[in-house]
């Protein structure tokens, strides 16, 4: 193993990135450029003088777009090294990248297409796979029709495949029923940022970093998740004038305990936290009036809705001292440049949308917004998941089009040349949670899954079994290992992946890199555009002059009709190229004309795209989720300002009771990447945290009787997971598991039949937002038993736990 990672002048400093996952300290101070630092990780025995190639790519097991080159050698990859030019990372790495891609040279990759003959999965060649695919597919439109097809795609392919996908089924095929994990990501993150400014677009850059004097992060383990955006922060903590941090988390994390103030709400309370916030904001006038009454409407309502939110109030609902509430209102209100982050804490938790558009009522009602240090970032989370959003393969319509504005399915049908009826606009896209129920009652009769495991990353696993292994569903999987999904599909496709294939995508900045093709894929495996174009060949559809609908062959060619369908919208790339991109490295769309590289932060000019005629959507009631009528929205803002939504707290509907006493929330491991299919086969990063476990405070650890090490079963009325106590620093009453651990890595590699399962979404109830529909991963009730005390030698002394041990 060789592993370079320190200042680039200083030379190579060899140390272990599991153990120090944020590498060395590079202090820099306010306004200042944050300094490089190449982080390498190349395979045993090979020197960075033996490389053969470096080919440019970005990091895809997160969403903050690190820059890399993949090292190539005799046609396979053998390491990775950051990228020190580049505006996002300047050469860091975290731990997921520096090993991950070793999942990609693991033998068991699929290398052929799989068909189930007489119930077994058995190996075929693309033609005979193909043909099942589109025969299917057409027996299914000539008996059903296309509200009989369904897709459920990811956040972790390229931009040219989604935009491919979309065309193909929202307008060839015709189906409404086309949707992206997204929905469980970042679903509320778009749908936050189109309520606020009219449009989804992250207004914020990571640049902010260096400007801020606040740093707020709300439900966001940013150390764990975004491991390079971290040592960003941990650069200013260490440097000259460093920003105050204020962490919005039941867990101390390691966040929390680099903040100045951490408040440790009871899960399911987040917009009673931001309420209370935005009470003392307004009530000590820490706000922008001139910029409330030029550029918003809807500042009355939010003041008359927090007018009765006050941090006593708050306090005994999200038990969290008034004055550490109140300490919090004054550092983000004093602050001149406050940076505002959101996840999944937020998005995955009760009332969702409602919290995280508080965040930017904050920005709103302060005035802080497209300045350096001002900015919001509403997260993604996977790395291409921006992507899904702009294509409209999640939910939407290309390039932030409104699905109930006709004039832009007009435009849509034009640039397709197809009539306007094909593409279904009747009613919002289906999102995920109604396909499946549509799966459910038989509605649906073909699923085709790619680049996504639903079989462990979707609420109540069980139903979620079930209903994904019944006879009459045709279900299709693209995916590059036998996951847990796959097992149960009648069609696997194998698809090539990153390093593998070329396309583009963009982070959480809007920062668009190109992912070039390093080496060949195994076996017979084709990139995912190659297989939907395939596809798009066999069903033979056509536009309105008889021409293919999708007459692509290669991404560019893709991506130059993506340029066009994007011009003029908020995500313009219009004047961004392949050349452009590999002479420059990463650029922040719109990239147009006038912005020819590109622009680093929205809303400089407090221009929203939030006009009836130009907005996304007319928007919903952030408690029931109801749209908004036309009407209502012209009524409400005809001058397209940004919009403040006000919204009340209600509490949880699965709250912790005699039965359930504890509250249950489920997250991630900095180690690990959602189902593992890749961190799992990384042998550095699985050592580092091998099973499961969960989490509980030490005085409800010390109050059951239990120690670290025992072995506990955790019950919900949906399911029983067993895992390892780790007793840690989380809020008491509240325990968590992590969401990584399905079964395909079983000895069996199948589901140890009536044993407790490992998944925490066993566990998770089918619930989600009103108004995003993001299930609510971090919002259940559940009940411990210990099954057996463990011996010393159980205790899991993972990685994880020796980093939070050292860090106290
Ligand atoms: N290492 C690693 N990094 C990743 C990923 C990964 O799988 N592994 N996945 C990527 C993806 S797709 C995503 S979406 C992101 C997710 O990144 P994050 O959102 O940072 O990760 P999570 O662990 O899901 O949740 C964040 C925090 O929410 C807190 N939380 C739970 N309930 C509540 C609540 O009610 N209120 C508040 N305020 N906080 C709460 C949890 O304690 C947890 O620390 O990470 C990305 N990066
Ligand atoms: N309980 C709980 N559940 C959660 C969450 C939580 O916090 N708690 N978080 C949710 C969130 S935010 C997310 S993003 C989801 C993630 O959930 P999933 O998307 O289901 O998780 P992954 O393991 O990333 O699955 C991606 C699949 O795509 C395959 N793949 C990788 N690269 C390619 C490629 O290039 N092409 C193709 N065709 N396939 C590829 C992988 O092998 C893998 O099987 O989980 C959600 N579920
Ligand atoms: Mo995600």
């Amino acid at each position: 193993m060789h592993i370079r990672s320190g200042a680039q002048t200083a030379g190579a400093n060899e140390h272990d990135r599991i153990a120090h996952p944020w590498g060395t300290r590079t202090p820099y101070g306010p306004g200042e450029r944050w300094p490089e630092r190449v982080d390498m990780f190349l395979a045993e025995g090979v020197r960075e003088d033996m490389v053969e190639r470096w080919v440019p790519t970005a990091s895809v097991l997160h969403s903050n777009g690190d820059a890399m080159d993949i090292a190539v050698q005799e046609g396979r990859i053998v390491g990775v090294r950051g990228r020190a030019g580049d505006r996002v990372n300047r050469g860091r790495l975290g731990p997921k990248d520096l090993f991950g891609w070793q999942a990609s040279n693991s033998a068991d990759r699929l290398r052929a297409p799989l068909v189930r003959r007489r119930g077994k999965l058995v190996e075929t060649d693309w033609d005979t796979a193909m043909s099942m695919v589109a025969e299917r597919t057409r027996d299914l439109l000539g008996e059903r029709g296309p509200g009989s097809i369904g897709f459920y795609t990811t956040g972790q392919l390229f931009l040219e495949e989604y935009y491919a996908l979309t065309v193909l089924a929202r307008g060839g095929i015709g189906t409404d029923h086309l949707d992206g994990n997204t929905r469980l990501c970042t679903a509320t993150a778009g749908e936050a940022l189109k309520e606020s400014f009219g449009s989804d677009g992250q207004p914020g850059s990571y640049a902010d970093v260096d400007h801020a004097d606040v740093i707020a992060l709300y439900g966001h383990n940013v150390a764990e998740t975004q491991t390079v955006l971290w040592s960003r922060m941990l650069d200013r903590l260490r440097g000259p004038n460093p920003p105050a941090l204020v962490c919005v988390d039941p867990r101390t994390t390691q966040v929390a305990r680099a903040a100045s103030i951490h408040l440790a709400p009871r899960p399911g309370t987040n917009v009673m936290v931001m309420n209370a916030l935005l009470h003392e904001l307004i009530r000590n006038e820490w706000i922008d009036r001139d910029y409330i009454d030029a550029h918003t409407v809807g500042f009355d309502e939010l003041r008359t809705q927090v007018a009765g939110c006050t941090p006593e109030r708050a306090a005994e609902i999200c038990d969290v001292p008034a004055a550490d509430l109140r300490a919090a209102a004054r550092v983000i209100g004093t602050g001149e440049r406050v940076l505002s982050t959101v996840l999944q804490g937020f998005y995955q938790s009760h009332q969702a949308t409602a919290a995280a558009v508080q965040v930017n009522n904050i920005h709103l009602i302060r005035g802080m917004l497209g300045r350096p240090g001002c900015g919001v970032l509403q997260m993604n989370g996977q790395p291409t998941a921006q992507n899904t959003r702009e294509c409209g393969a999640n939910g939407d319509l290309p390039g932030f089009r409104n699905w109930a504005n006709d004039s832009h399915v007009e435009e849509l049908a034009r640039l397709w040349n197809v009539d306007p009826e094909r593409i279904p606009h009747f009613s919002a896209p289906t999102h995920l949670m109604q396909i499946l129920r549509f799966v459910e009652d038989g509605s649906i009769r073909f699923l085709y899954v790619n680049g996504t495991n639903p079989a462990v990353s979707l609420p109540e696993l069980a139903r979620v079994r079930a209903l994904l292994s019944q006879r009459r569903l045709f279900l299709v999987v693209q995916d590059i290992f036998l996951s847990e999904t796959a097992r149960l599909a009648d069609v696997v496709l194998p698809a090539a992946t990153w390093g593998e294939k070329t396309g583009t995508f963009t982070n959480a900045d809007r920062t668009v890199h190109l992912s070039e093709k390093a080496v060949e894929p195994p076996g017979a495996a084709r990139p995912d555009l190659d297989i939907f174009l395939d596809y798009a060949r066999r069903l033979d559809l056509r536009d309105a002059d008889g021409a293919p609908l999708l007459p692509w062959r290669t991404p560019e060619e893709v991506f130059e009709q993506w340029k066009r369908c994007s011009a003029g919208r908020l995500c313009d790339y219009s004047a961004m190229t392949y050349a452009k991109l590999r002479a420059l490295g990463g650029i922040q769309w719109p990239c147009t004309e006038e912005h020819p590289e590109g622009t680093e932060r929205l809303y400089a000019d407090a221009k929203f795209r939030a006009a009836p005629q130009d907005c996304e959507t007319y928007g919903r009631d952030l408690i029931t989720g109801a749209p908004l009528e036309p009407t209502e929205y012209r009524a409400l803002n005809p001058e397209g300002r940004a919009i403040i939504k006000a919204a009340e707290f209600l509490p949880r509907h699965e709250s912790p009771s005699e039965d359930y006493p504890y509250a249950l929330i489920t997250g991630r491991t900095l180690y690990h990447f959602h189902t593992r299919t890749k961190t799992g086969r990384a042998p550095q990063l699985q050592a580092a945290a091998p099973e499961v476990w969960v989490e509980m405070a030490a005085e409800d650890a010390r109050r059951e009787g239990w120690d670290d090490g025992d072995l506990v079963r955790v019950r919900t009325p949906r399911g029983r997971v067993t895992a390892r106590l780790r007793t840690g620093d989380i809020r008491p009453g509240v325990v968590f598991l992590p969401f990584h651990y399905g079964y395909w890595d079983t000895a069996a590699g199948d589901r140890p039949a009536g044993k407790d399962g490992t998944a925490a979404n066993e566990l998770t109830p089918t619930e989600w937002d009103p108004v995003s529909k993001q299930p609510l991963f971090k919002s259940g009730a559940a009940a411990l038993e210990r099954v057996r005390p463990g011996r010393r030698s159980e205790r899991t002394t993972t990685a994880a736990v020796e980093l939070e041990r050292s860090a106290r």
